[in-house]
Parts: C-alpha cells; sequence; structure tokens
C-alpha cells in the first residue's frame, strides 16, 4: 500500500484544552488534522445535512452544467455532490483558499471510488470564476467571509446559476429575540458537552472564533439572497443555531 492510497485517520480534536489566550481561528494544518473530528462534534446536524447535498445535488444537477462547493474543506460536501450528480457530463469543482484542507481534500477525493472528475481549486472564493452552474454549496462557508463582502459573492453565484438551479447555503445564525439567542447558544453548548467538549474548550474555541465566524439572522440571509437574484428560499434543516437553506432561481 503507497502511502496515498493510505486512509487519513483523523485525530481527536484538543485544540481548545488549554488554558492559554487563544488566537483567532484559522483553517491551518492542526485544524485540517482534526477536522473531521472537529466538524462532527461541534455542527449540529452536520453529519444529517451532508448525505442530504446528495440527495438535493441529485434532484438539482443538470446536464453540462458546473457544479461548485465553495469552502470544500476536505471534501466532505464535495464527495456527496459528486455521488449525487447523475450526469457524467458535469464539472464538479471545490474551491478552498486553505493549503492544509486542500492538500488533505485532494487525498480524500483520490481514496473515494466514484468516476467523476473534481477539480479542487486554492483560491479565495469572491474571486473565483463561476460559470453555467446548477448547483452550488456553501455548507458553512460564507459565515467566514467579511460581512460587507457576502452580498457580492451571492450576486456573482445567482448569476452563474441556470434557470432552476440552486444554492445551498448552510449557516450558523444569530436570532433577533435576545431570549432565543441565549437558549440556542445555550442548547448549541449542550450538544458540544453531550459530545465531549470540556467547558474550558467550548470558551477557549469561543474566544478563537468570534471575531472570525460573523454570524446573521435568519431573515438577513432570505432577503440577501433574494435581493441577489434567487426567486425563492426555503429553510430545509435546523437544529438549534445552525441552519440549512436552498435558495432557487426559477426556470
Ligand atoms: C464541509 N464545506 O465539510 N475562500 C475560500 N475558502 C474559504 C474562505 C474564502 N474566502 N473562507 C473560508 N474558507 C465543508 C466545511 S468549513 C466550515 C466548510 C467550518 C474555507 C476554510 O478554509 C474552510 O475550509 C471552510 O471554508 C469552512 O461540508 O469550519 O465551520
Amino acid at each position: 500500500m503507497s502511502n496515498s492510497d493510505r486512509p487519513i485517520e483523523p485525530l481527536t480534536d484538543r485544540l481548545f484544552a488549554t488554558e492559554r489566550q487563544p488566537e483567532d481561528f484559522r483553517f491551518d494544518a492542526a485544524v485540517a488534522r482534526v477536522f473531521p473530528d472537529m466538524i462532527r462534534r461541534s455542527v449540529p446536524g452536520y453529519t444529517t445535512i451532508i448525505p442530504m447535498i446528495e440527495v438535493i445535488t441529485e434532484q438539482y444537477a443538470q446536464p453540462g452544467s458546473n457544479c461548485y462547493d465553495l469552502g470544500c474543506s476536505l471534501g466532505a460536501s464535495t464527495l456527496a455532490m459528486r455521488h449525487g450528480i447523475p450526469f457524467s457530463d458535469c464539472t464538479l469543482v471545490g474551491i478552498d483558499n486553505s493549503t492544509a484542507m486542500i492538500e488533505r481534500c485532494e487525498h480524500y477525493i483520490a481514496l473515494d471510488d466514484n468516476p467523476l472528475p473534481v477539480t479542487l481549486r486554492y483560491e479565495n472564493i469572491q474571486q473565483t470564476e463561476l460559470s453555467d452552474a446548477s448547483v452550488t454549496t456553501l455548507n458553512f462557508t460564507l459565515q467566514f467571509v467579511p460581512p460587507e463582502e457576502r452580498s457580492d459573492l451571492l450576486h456573482r453565484i445567482a448569476e452563474a446559476t441556470r434557470p432552476g438551479g440552486v444554492l445551498i447555503l448552510s449557516e450558523k445564525i444569530r436570532f433577533e429575540s435576545e431570549d432565543e439567542q441565549d437558549t440556542q447558544t445555550r442548547l448549541h453548548h449542550e450538544f458540544k458537552r453531550a459530545n465531549g467538549y470540556s467547558d474550558l474548550e467550548i470558551s477557549q474555541k469561543r474566544s478563537a472564533i468570534e471575531q472570525v465566524l460573523i454570524p446573521e439572522t435568519l431573515n438577513a440571509h432570505r432577503q440577501r439572497l433574494l435581493n441577489s437574484g434567487f426567486d425563492r428560499v426555503l429553510v430545509w434543516y435546523q437544529c438549534f443555531n445552525f441552519v440549512s437553506m436552498l435558495a432557487i432561481k426559477a426556470d
């Protein structure tokens, strides 16, 4: 067995089990190494959303179109799309601006036996070229794009989307009501505790990520998607403060 054939064993995430003042969160090699464990134990619904991306892709992919996974990380959503696309003449592109993620992603894609080719691009999604798309996925990526750059990106995605095509947008959200914000945040932290994170890890991760991951309300997302050129927006999944939406361009 050569090195590239060997499955990568993801490690357990203990990155924030330290009293040290945390630096701002970055998608570096240390995060890439533990990422599958980190996202599964931190994002309620992630393990349901990934297989549903396959189901949605199967419904909306169009022959001869491009499908994009923006912020593909290690390729979990890319592989779900790959397995959902029912046409061999589609092009599937995964894009991420973390070299550590893209390098490992190549390995996971190579281990998967689906024949549809996948192109990986090391790029900023704000600058990446998009055209003739049927399905685009932003699975927990838009939340890391500076808020003032989000509208341009969504306009470009909508413009690149064929009639009848979709954007799958999953995000951590915040709530207009302070009460609901507190309750949903508490429930999210309970979810993390139930998955083995300590109070120290939860609070250190929170400090590291709060300047980097900027959540918005469901209403703000919905309005921006409609203003960007999508015709319908529906929420197909929610667990606590984590939501996945489907933005549809009319036929
Ligand atoms: C999954 N979709 O497993 N340009 C390109 N990539 C970016 C940018 C940007 N401007 N900003 C952040 N990223 C994946 C999970 S993780 C979600 C996505 C999370 C990348 C970043 O490098 C990271 O790999 C990914 O977006 C976000 O379904 O960690 O909560």
